[in-house]
C-alpha cells in the first residue's frame, strides 16, 4: 500500500515537474521554430486585418511585430494564424498560437477558468451601437422593442443582455460566428442596430456599403479592456509579452521614436539608456538581448506611432486617443518603469 502511495506521489512529482519544464518553454520554442505564432483576427481594420497584399496591419498586430522584434531583432518573423471569437480561446489553449493579440476582453473569468493570464492592456475601450444615420435614432435608450445583430463567443451579449434588462426594454438578438455575417446582417437591414465594442463598431463600419450612412450612439454599456492574452504557467512568456508593450508605451512617455531612436542613443537620460540596452541588462532579465526594445522602437515605433498609423483619426477608423491618451495626458496608458 505503502508503495504504491510513494509510486504516485513520485509520478505525481515527475508530472509536475515536466509539466512545469514545458510550460516554461514558449521562448525556446519560438526561437527553435524561428517564428512566432500570432493568433489575429479574421478581419477587424486598424486591429488586425490583412491588407491589399496580405500584409497584416493594425495595432494588435503591431503587438506581434513587437514581440518578433524582441525576440529576433526581426519584426518580420510572425506567422499571423485569423481566429473566430469562438475559436480564439481554443487556439490559445491548444498551443495552436504562442500569444493571441485580437481586441480580447480581460474578464475575471476568463483570467482565472481558461488556463490564461492577460498580461496587458493596449485598448481601452467600452461596448456601444451602431444604427443607421436614416433611423433617426439618437441614444441607444431609443432601441426598445428593437432587433440588434452581434457576434457569438463575445463578451457582448451578455452586456447586451444587462443594459436591456437595466433599462427594462424588449429586444431581439440575432448573433452569428463570423464578423462578416454580422456585417452582412445588418448591411441588408435585418437588424434595427448592430452592437460589438465600440472600436470594433468603428473598425467594422469602414466595410460597410456606404460606412457614412452609419453612426455610433453615445452610450458606453460596458468595459471593455482589451489585451494580449497568454497561457497560464509560462511567466517568463507572459513578461516577454507585457514588457513588450510596456516599451511602447515607455517610448511614447520618453519621446523615443522610430525615427530618432538611432539619435537617442547618445541622450544622457538614464530611462531612455535602460530602454535602448546601453546601461543595464535589462533584456537578459527576459532571455533576450539587451537591445530588444531598441528593436521593437526602430522596427515597430512607440505606442504613439503604433496607434496613430493604425487606429488613429487620420486613419479610416478614425479614433481619437481619449481615454487611451498616456497618464501624463489625461488617459490611462501607463508602464512601469524599465528599472
Ligand atoms: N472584446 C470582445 C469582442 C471581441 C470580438 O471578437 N470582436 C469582433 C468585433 S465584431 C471582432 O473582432 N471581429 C473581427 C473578426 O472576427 O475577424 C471579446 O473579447 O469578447
Amino acid at each position: 500500500m505503502k508503495t504504491v502511495t510513494y509510486a504516485a506521489a513520485a509520478a505525481a512529482a515527475v508530472l509536475a515537474l515536466c509539466g512545469a519544464a514545458q510550460a516554461q518553454q514558449t521562448l525556446e520554442n519560438v526561437k527553435k521554430r524561428g517564428q512566432l505564432v500570432c493568433g489575429v483576427s479574421q478581419g477587424n481594420p486598424g486591429f488586425s486585418n490583412p491588407d491589399a497584399q496580405g500584409n497584416w496591419t493594425g495595432l494588435d498586430v503591431a503587438l506581434c511585430r513587437a514581440v518578433s522584434a524582441a525576440i529576433f531583432a526581426d519584426a518580420k518573423r510572425i506567422k499571423f494564424v485569423p481566429l473566430s471569437a469562438k475559436d480564439r480561446f481554443t487556439a490559445l489553449q491548444s498551443g495552436e498560437v504562442d500569444l493571441l493579440s485580437r481586441t480580447t476582453t480581460w474578464t475575471m473569468s476568463r483570467d482565472t477558468q481558461l488556463g490564461f493570464d492577460f498580461v496587458a492592456v493596449n485598448f481601452y475601450d467600452g461596448q456601444g451601437f451602431m444604427v443607421p444615420k436614416k433611423s433617426g435614432v439618437k441614444s441607444a435608450l431609443e432601441l426598445k422593442g428593437a432587433t440588434v445583430c452581434t457576434a457569438t463567443g463575445t463578451t457582448t451579449e451578455l452586456n447586451l443582455a444587462d443594459y436591456f434588462r437595466a433599462n427594462k426594454m424588449e429586444y431581439k438578438v440575432v448573433a452569428f460566428e463570423k464578423t462578416d455575417e454580422v456585417n452582412a446582417a445588418y448591411d441588408s437591414g435585418r437588424c434595427d442596430a448592430y452592437t460589438t465594442d465600440r472600436s470594433s463598431l468603428a473598425s467594422q463600419r469602414t466595410k460597410l456599403k456606404v460606412p457614412g450612412d452609419h453612426v455610433i450612439l453615445p452610450e458606453v454599456i460596458s468595459k471593455e479592456p482589451l489585451g494580449p492574452v497568454v497561457r497560464h504557467g509560462d511567466a517568463n512568456w507572459g513578461d516577454i509579452v507585457r514588457w513588450s508593450y510596456f516599451a511602447m508605451v515607455n517610448a511614447e512617455e520618453l519621446g523615443v521614436t522610430s525615427k530618432n531612436v538611432d539619435e537617442m542613443k547618445k541622450s544622457s537620460n538614464p530611462e531612455i539608456k535602460r530602454m535602448l540596452g546601453l546601461e543595464g541588462d535589462f533584456g537578459k532579465m527576459i532571455g533576450l538581448d539587451n537591445a530588444w526594445a531598441y528593436n521593437i522602437i526602430k522596427q515597430v515605433g512607440n505606442y504613439d506611432e503604433a496607434y496613430e498609423a493604425s487606429v488613429g483619426p487620420k486613419t479610416p477608423v478614425g479614433l481619437p486617443r481619449g481615454v487611451n491618451a498616456l497618464w501624463t495626458k489625461g488617459g490611462v496608458q501607463y508602464a512601469p518603469p524599465i528599472r
